[in-house]
């Protein structure tokens, strides 16, 4: 039986029985250092000559599965766990930069990315070009000599902009630089960059992976040589490493990842629809929807369009704060991808970090609404968003 040849589902669910006990659900190696028979042993370790486990920073066997069935998901060589989406991020940048390099970032972006490529990485002597990358001639045109990366979300957050990422690969290729896709919003489960050409991608693991809200975790896929190297590096000696019991939880929801996705998806389709036609909504932005203006790219690229929908009332951000705390089903939080459907304010909340102006530029205007459709029934969705939206008054 090879894994690796079955579906995707398969793939989410399987797992193997624990080798010493059979115990059908392997136990946690809730451990942080591993005993060696002898220094001799312990020196291979170290010296990489031995296989086997030296100290939990370093690897654990619980956190070693949990990578392994990423990669496996996303059809890569291998994977590098992180105590969070942003321990990943600044892991994955700094692996690959030094100063007087160039990194050219997608302008629609988490707020904490954003801040910290505008921020924390131009500190070190590094410049970064933010650039609409719904237009991938602006990609082609803000890549220099010295451009090492090219980083984007896909659908992205909170204004699902897409990126065609097949043609960011091939100029990431063109000029020797590494594409790095955050596919928090798709999971593998829709969308594989990496079988689109790029070269690293990128979870954060809080949201759909876990897809219950009880974990903070991320996550990185790509080639051997480049996971070894983050391993050695950046995971190693920055140390923002995932715990093996949260890595115990992630495993446990991946189990449900294709049927969570399915009914995610299902729901988020008829939440969209309902808002388009809704009198109180006035844009919708989500990319199963045929006005989508990426809705081919979204087909094309990715098998299912998610769960993310972000959208504007008439009346602005004071008809936006009237639904989103009338709502009762439907949770005012931050956060996504979890089995209950969230709600929240991006200028105010999740992008406030990033500077007004920048957030126009990435599609993030003030009255901008964005939703995290849950896997409840739809019609109860949709009336308490229903009852929320009817109490504007315009
Ligand atoms: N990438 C994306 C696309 C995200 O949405 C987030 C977090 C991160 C990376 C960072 O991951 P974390 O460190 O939180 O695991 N997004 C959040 C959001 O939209 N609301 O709260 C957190």
């Amino acid at each position: 039986m090879d894994i690796n040849k079955m579906k995707k589902s398969t793939k989410a669910v399987y797992s193997e029985p624990c080798k010493l006990t059979g115990a059908h659900v392997k136990p946690i190696y809730q451990t942080s250092t591993f005993v060696f028979d002898d220094v001799n042993q312990g020196a291979k370790r170290f010296a990489g000559e031995e296989e086997g486990y030296i100290y939990t920073r370093l690897g654990n066997p619980t956190i070693t599965d949990f990578e392994k069935k990423i990669a496996l998901l996303e059809n890569g060589e291998d994977a590098v766990a992180f105590a969070s989406g942003m321990a990943a991020v600044s892991a994955a940048i700094f692996a690959f930069i030094k100063k007087g390099d160039h990194i050219v970032a997608q302008n629609s972006l988490y707020g904490c990315t954003h801040a910290f490529l505008s921020e924390m990485v131009t500190k070190f002597g590094i410049d970064v070009d933010f650039v609409d990358a719904k237009d991938i001639s602006n990609i082609e045109n803000a890549v220099k000599e010295n451009t090492k990366i090219i980083y984007i979300e896909s659908p992205s957050n909170p204004a699902m902009a897409l990126t065609d990422i097949k043609r960011a690969a091939k100029i990431a290729k063109e000029n020797d630089s590494r594409l790095i896709v955050d596919n928090t919003f798709m999971t593998p489960y829709w969308q594989r960059p990496l079988e689109l050409g790029a070269d690293l991608v990128l979870h954060s693991a809080t949201k759909y992976i876990g897809g219950h809200g009880d974990v903070i975790a991320g996550i990185l896929v790509g080639n051997k040589e480049d996971m070894s190297l983050i391993r050695e590096t950046t995971q190693k000696d920055i140390g923002g490493i995932l715990s093996p019991f949260d890595s115990w939880l992630l495993l446990r929801g991946l189990k449900t990842l294709g049927i969570r996705m399915e009914k995610h998806e299902s729901n988020a389709k008829k939440l969209a629809e309902f808002l388009e036609k809704h009198p109180k909504v006035d844009k919708v932005y989500y990319p199963g929807l045929k006005s989508h203006p990426q809705y081919e790219l979204a087909k094309k690229q990715a098998e299912g369009f998610g769960a993310m929908i972000a959208f504007e009332v008439k009346g602005g951000i004071d008809a936006g704060k009237t639904v989103m705390n009338n709502v009762k089903l439907i949770k005012l939080a931050v956060s996504l991808g979890t089995v209950d459907s969230l709600i929240q304010h991006p200028a105010s909340m999740t992008h406030s970090p990033v500077d007004r102006e920048d957030r126009l530029k990435g599609g993030i205007t003030d009255g901008l609404i964005r939703f995290s459709v849950g896997i409840e029934e739809p019609e109860d969705i949709i009336n308490d968003l229903d009852n929320a939206l009817n109490k504007i008054k315009i």
